[in-house]
């Protein structure tokens, strides 16, 4: 997986942070929290991830079944369409690669569902070749309720919004169906170096 170091973008030259920064944005040193409800608390105990596909093929995972997957730890920058980034910042979890290795499906998109319903859509191939977590823990620690604790999904390259936090769920399908912020007017795909913050950007 990606065992390029922090900020090396395989130019061949280490990139410097203001080339990190994406159109429109300023970095943070801080974590802000953003959540549009309230924080569910989700007990490891009784958290599942289900995969369902558009036939209705169900793929599940308990908490343990999960963390005996192969983990990855990985650092990335990341985007926030109210304009913050914040540089290096360092997970575990475990690969959508992986979740997704024996998984059939024909499906083009991907809607993610979180405990407390939030929705986030994104093309399935965003999800794959090492391009999106199931992240459970940050900075060594595991990852806060109000970061999207127990485990949140991670899709760096585009913004935060994709990254839906307390994720219980993939349900793969043939036609896009936006989520949550997308049909609230936020850009349904969200590249931030495009800087797709709204539909028509
Ligand atoms: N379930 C859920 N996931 C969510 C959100 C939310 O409100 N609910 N907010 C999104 C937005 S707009 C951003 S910027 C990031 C914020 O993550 P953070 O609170 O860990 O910084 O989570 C995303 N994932
Ligand atoms: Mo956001």
């Amino acid at each position: 997986m990606s065992s390029l170091s922090p900020g090396f973008h395989g130019r061949g030259r280490p990139a410097s942070l203001s080339e990190r920064l994406p159109p429109g944005q300023y970095p943070t040193e801080s974590f802000p929290v953003l959540s549009a409800g309230p924080t569910p608390r989700v007990p490891t105990e009784t958290w599942t991830f289900t995969v369902t596909t558009e036939t209705g093929e169900e793929h599940g995972w308990t908490w343990d079944e999960m963390t005996a997957l192969p983990q990855e730890e990985s650092v990335h920058d990341i985007h926030c369409v109210t304009r913050w980034s914040k540089f290096d910042t360092r997970w575990r979890g475990v690969s959508l690669d992986t979740l997704l290795a024996d998984v059939d499906t024909a499906a083009e998109y991907a809607v993610a569902h979180s405990y407390g319903g939030y929705t986030t859509n994104l093309p399935l191939e965003d999800l794959l070749d090492g391009k999106a977590w199931l992240v459970h823990t940050y900075d060594d620690y595991p990852l806060s309720p109000e970061h999207g604790g127990p485990a949140r999904l991670l899709v760096p390259h585009l913004y935060f919004w994709k990254s839906a936090k307390w994720v219980r769920g993939l349900r793969l399908t043939q036609d896009d169906e936006p989520g949550f912020w997308e049909t609230a007017g936020y850009h349904n795909y969200g590249d931030p170096w495009r800087e797709q913050r709204h539909w028509g950007d």
